[in-house]
């Protein structure tokens, strides 16, 4: 029998400007997947490149949601959780993770709290380190370098690297607790971007990357995570759905600047979903 698998997306819904749940539930649907959501707040934009945005905390719902939840019996077989709305929710998230999981289940954490060296503005040191003790309670996370440091509680190092530090950057993270981590926005060569992952159960590693293009995209954090979500739930290894999450974002940034619009609206993922379809198949 070819039951369709269940996503639970927990993230913030921003109203205007591609990102977070308005970027996972139409890639993971149309991925194929039956992909419910858990709104972690509601903001009018997104925080990056917007002034006077709206916020509205949905912490005091996500106890009675989770009740309801519990009362009939639900289990996802995969559990994505990236942009969360306070600090309390970090406990919040790790208790529904624990109830709504299965045995065979995985819980891919994004922790989406900075970037080019900084943390988002609505984001204090403490959720950084809060950040850390939900990573424990994932299989996979998928960090940029800049919150791969807050993290890990040590000094962002830019471009700065090689791939000796980011390997041993992979291993340090796994000791956060997940087993799988995938890094994204490493480049090992000039003019080249995509992403390094370390699976430390079987020790493999693997890099992907593609020519870059400058400038910053937002929102792509997101469109990379839901693609490797859905990647390893049509059964891709680690590596190989890494692969294809760094193919998908990279056409996404192609067309949205093949159609000159502003940055901050996010980008044109919806135009190349033929193409994930293609990666997918
Ligand atoms: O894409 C990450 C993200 C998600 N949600 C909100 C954000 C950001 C990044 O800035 O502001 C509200």
């Amino acid at each position: 029998m070819n039951i369709q698998k269940r996503v639970m997306a927990i993230h913030d819904i921003s109203c205007v400007g591609r990102c977070s749940l308005t970027v996972a539930l139409p890639i993971i649907s149309a991925a194929g997947f039956d992909c419910g959501v858990l709104p972690t707040a509601v903001l009018s934009t997104h925080t990056g490149g917007f002034t006077g945005f709206t916020y509205r905390d949905l912490t005091e719902d996500i106890k009675p949601i989770a009740a309801h939840w519990n009362s009939l019996g639900l289990r996802f077989d995969a559990l994505y959780s990236g942009f969360l709305g306070s600090f309390e929710q970090l406990a919040l998230v790790a208790d529904l993770f624990d109830h709504l999981k299965s045995q065979n289940s995985f819980v891919l954490v994004d922790p989406v709290m900075a970037d080019n060296g900084r943390l988002y503005s609505v984001y204090s040191e403490e959720m950084a380190k809060g950040m850390a003790g939900l990573c424990a309670h994932a299989d996979i996370i998928v960090p940029n370098l800049t919150e791969a440091a807050f993290l890990l509680d040590e000094p962002y190092v830019g471009d700065n690297y090689d791939r000796a530090y980011i390997e041993a950057l992979l291993k340090r993270l796994t000791l956060l607790g997940a087993k799988q981590v995938v890094l994204s926005g490493v480049s090992y060569e000039p003019g080249m971007l995509g992403a390094a992952g370390y699976d430390s159960v079987t020790g493999e590693t693997g890099y992907f990357a593609l020519k870059r293009i400058d400038g910053y995209f937002h929102g792509t954090g997101d469109v990379f995570g839901s693609s490797l979500l859905s990647g390893l739930l049509s059964g891709r290894k680690l590596t190989k759905a890494m692969e294809i999450a760094v193919r998908y974002t990279h056409r996404c940034i192609v067309l949205t600047e093949a159609a000159e619009q502003e940055k901050r609206y996010g980008v044109c993922f919806e135009k190349a979903i033929p193409y994930l379809i293609e990666l997918l198949a």
